[in-house]
């Protein structure tokens, strides 16, 4: 079971690049599971994601990097024992730090878990201009920092020299990252992505 965290701020894609990913891998007759983290009451994405037909599980009330992370290990194990899915994507939520849930992952040692790499998605609409903002920049920043793969999503509506100068800035944030151009939503570079994951 390989587990993959697919972060990234408010509204940067996760939940569309999710569900297109996995319908992808579960094409090719994988097992894939998705663990949604809400924080508000009402668990939106992990209906949206279920009407895919896709085994979801929504851990709410709070926050998986941190007074959750016990909660993410047990349905990590849950899900292990009941479905035994040879990929489980997790979306937690837009403010949480992916270190830290990566740590969590590590917690689980009763069965075979491979830790797979962390995906940060930045939100090439947004992105830019919220990175300018101070306290939102930094956070940001410490999002990015932690993936092993940033993808630069909505590339469907941005210009290509927009794309080149958010590289040159990732870059500077992240130098180890394999830094990769998407759309969720069209569907492009989604393969390049699977491809390094699976
Ligand atoms: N143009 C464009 N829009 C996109 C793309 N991917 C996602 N969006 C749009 O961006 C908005 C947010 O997408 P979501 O997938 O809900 O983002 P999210 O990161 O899951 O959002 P939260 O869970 O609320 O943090 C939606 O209106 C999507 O349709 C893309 O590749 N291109
Ligand atoms: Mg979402």
């Amino acid at each position: 079971m390989k587990v993959i965290q697919l972060a990234g701020f408010l509204g940067s894609g996760k939940t569309t690049a999710i569900i297109a990913i996995s319908r992808r891998i579960a094409s090719d007759g994988k097992k894939v599971a998705i663990i949604v983290n809400e924080i508000g009451d009402v668990p939106v994405d992990a209906k949206i994601v279920s009407e895919y037909g896709l085994n979801v599980r929504d851990i709410g009330g709070g926050c998986i990097c941190c007074e959750l992370l016990v909660s993410l290990a047990y349905t990590l194990e849950e899900l292990a024992k009941s479905h035994s899915p040879d990929y489980v994507f997790i979306e937690p939520s837009g403010v949480s730090i992916p270190s830290s849930i990566k740590n969590g992952i590590g917690f689980v040692k009763s069965f075979d878990i491979e830790c797979g790499p962390v995906i940060v998605l930045f939100d090439g609409e947004r992105g830019q201009e919220q990175l300018m903002d101070e306290d939102l920049g930094k956070f940001i920043k410490r999002q990015l920092a932690g993936g092993d793969i940033v993808a630069i999503n909505k590339i469907d509506i941005l210009q290509e020299e927009l794309v080149r100068s958010i590289e040159v800035l990732i870059k500077t944030i992240n130098q180890n990252a394999r830094i990769i151009r998407i759309s969720a939503k069209k569907g492009t570079g989604l393969d390049e992505l699977v491809g390094l994951i699976a």
